[in-house]
């Protein structure tokens, strides 16, 4: 067997019972590693330890975080460094390691990711995020309901009333069509929204399918219907192979 090349990279990301990335942010930052060919390996930590966790490697929440301490989160063994936040974490790999280079801002990415999180977001708090708790320990699944169910008002249960949640998909489904046809503006050149190679929004996207297709199939068939979703999640797949 060929050795595996030494880490340069600590990625903490969050467990589950599936052992498998599910979260949307720190698949971003995992399809950039896996882009660039980075070598790393991964730390699963619980919810309600990423706290200490953190907090071991002398990270301070940002303040744009609200203080939360969050996944993902990088130690970059090289430079001894280690950080906390998709953008500064993105930022960081981006000037580490240039080739082959990730565009991380582009005028079309920007209107897409706006976009997609306005459309998408519903769908994603509804349909995704109650199932999430399925997928966690016990230990997680008691931190995820009571700090979800305190912002929510209510349980995460609600969310998932069938006829709730078809509602919700009718009334998102012609902004999620018009989103999906913004991603293939470059179609001749590529599948990607750039066109023939991926930028990071590229990698907003396909996290966040991603995480449905790690948490529930159907709710991620139902975004894959889409086309512009389906192309850009089709074209990032093999930078999606390593997903621990
Ligand atoms: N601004 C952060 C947000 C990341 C974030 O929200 N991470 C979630 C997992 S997807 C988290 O760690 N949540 C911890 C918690 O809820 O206690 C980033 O982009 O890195």
């Amino acid at each position: 067997m060929a050795a595996q090349p030494e880490p340069e990279i600590v990625l903490y990301d969050l467990a589950c019972t599936k052992n498998v990335c599910f979260s949307p942010v720190v698949w971003r930052i995992r399809l950039m590693l896996n882009y660039k060919q980075i070598p790393y390996k991964t730390i699963f930590v619980e919810f309600p330890d990423i706290e200490s966790t953190l907090k071991g490697l002398g990270l301070d929440p940002p303040e744009s975080d609200g203080g939360r301490y969050t996944v993902p989160a990088i130690h970059h063994v090289p430079t001894n460094t280690s950080m906390m936040d998709s953008t500064l974490i993105a930022q960081f790999l981006e000037s580490m390691y240039p080739n082959p280079p990730v565009p991380l801002t582009s005028e079309l990415g920007r209107e897409i990711e706006a976009k997609a999180r306005a459309v998408g977001g519903p769908a994603f708090l509804t349909s995704v995020m109650p199932r999430e708790v399925r997928i966690l320990s016990p230990r997680s699944q008691e931190y995820f309901r009571r700090t979800r169910e305190a912002s929510l008002g209510h349980p995460l249960e609600d969310l998932l009333e069938a006829e709730k949640e078809e509602k919700m998909w009718q009334a998102v489904s012609e902004g999620m069509r018009a989103v999906g046809d913004l991603m293939r503006t470059h179609k001749a050149e590529g599948p990607f929204i750039l066109g023939a190679r991926p930028s990071y929004a590229d990698f907003f996207i396909a996290g966040s399918l991603q995480c449905a297709n790690v948490i529930d199939e159907d709710v991620f068939q139902r975004h894959m219907q889409f086309p512009g979703y389906r192309e850009i999640y089709e074209a990032c797949l093999p930078y999606m192979e390593k997903g621990d």
